[in-house]
């Protein structure tokens, strides 16, 4: 098997679109496209991202037909664990690929995802702005006991994924120096979550852990599903984090809200209020690394990937 993709990174976050060889997940809504993948192509999502041809960092885009024709392409988010909702990194790499190939020029497109459709704009200097799903808290000063950390407490909130945003400032500084230290503390933050019942709405699993340097600054460390950090802002961890200043009075439709990751890398946010609801704007840039075929022969016991 051949399968054509492209490889970029948005804020050292890597994301592979796979253009073609990819499984054919039929027609319908994306959200029904997902199920399909999950059932019955599992292991070709293990296959492009883990090792040894991925990393537990890479995020996987599965480019789709679209499912109506108000939009440009669909596509379904993948990582070494599962799927992903919406990845806003992923967005903006996917808008940067399409650009590379020149299938894109600078202006607006519509893309569906397995959450909703969101819209992204490339702009004339490569940047793109990808305009999220609907964000907002879902619960507000939520306490939990971390083995070894004592009592947290933070937000639950929507970002086109789940994330738990630890309020105040870390106790672990936020630096590339103390990945393993920030990494096991979201890692007991998430357990915690699970030990305490808590999860988004509909019992959904709170998989993304976000954690600031200080509360009126946006650099953070989120610690993904799949136990890899965010080398990139976050793109839905920055919508979520948006959603809980707005519930707070503390950003405004106009503000510019700047989340910036433990690499260093910046995403400007803004929202916008359409009917009540919070719709994150977020601005970044994505630069392609790589065009290539990968090979998936059979005869070769880690074909499928190394599961994570
Ligand atoms: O940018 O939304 C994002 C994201 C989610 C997981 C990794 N990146």
């Amino acid at each position: 098997m051949r399968v054509a993709v492209v490889d970029s990174h948005t804020g050292g976050e890597p994301t592979r679109v796979v253009l073609s060889g990819g499984p054919d997940l039929g027609s319908g809504g994306m959200a029904d496209r997902l199920t399909r993948f999950r059932q019955h192509f599992d292991r070709f999502r293990s296959a492009i991202v883990n090792e040894p041809r991925g990393s537990d960092a890479i995020v996987g885009a599965l480019l789709c037909d679209p499912p109506d024709s108000s939009c440009q392409a669909g596509v379904i988010f993948f990582n070494n664990v599962g799927y992903l909702g919406m990845c806003g990194h992923g967005t903006i790499g996917l808008v940067a690929t399409l650009a590379h190939l020149g299938s894109i020029q600078p202006g607006p497109l519509r893309i569906a995802t397995p959450v909703g459709i969101v819209s992204a704009e490339l702009h004339g200097n490569g940047e793109a702005t990808v305009r999220n799903v609907p964000s907002y808290r879902h619960r507000k000063d939520v306490t939990i006991d971390v083995n070894g950390y004592g009592q947290m407490t933070g937000d639950v909130a929507w970002g086109g994924n789940w994330f738990f945003l630890v309020k105040g400032k870390s106790p672990i500084p936020i630096s590339l120096a103390n990945i393993d230290g920030l990494t096991h503390l979201a890692w007991s933050i998430r357990q915690a979550l699970v030990r305490g019942g808590i999860t988004g709405a509909e019992g959904a699993e709170i998989d993304h852990i976000e954690i600031f340097s200080a509360a009126s600054h946006g650099r953070n460390f989120v610690l993904c599903p799949g136990k890899s950090y965010d080398r990139s802002p976050c793109g839905t961890g920055t919508s979520a984090k948006m959603a809980c200043l707005y519930a707070d009075g503390l950003l405004q439709p106009g503000d510019v809200w700047k989340q910036e990751s433990i690499t260093g890398s910046m995403f400007e946010g803004r929202i916008e209020l359409i009917d009540g609801q919070v719709i994150p704007l977020i601005r970044g840039s994505a630069f392609v690394t790589a065009q290539s075929e990968l090979v998936l022969d059979e005869r070769d016991p880690f074909c499928w990937g190394i599961p994570a």
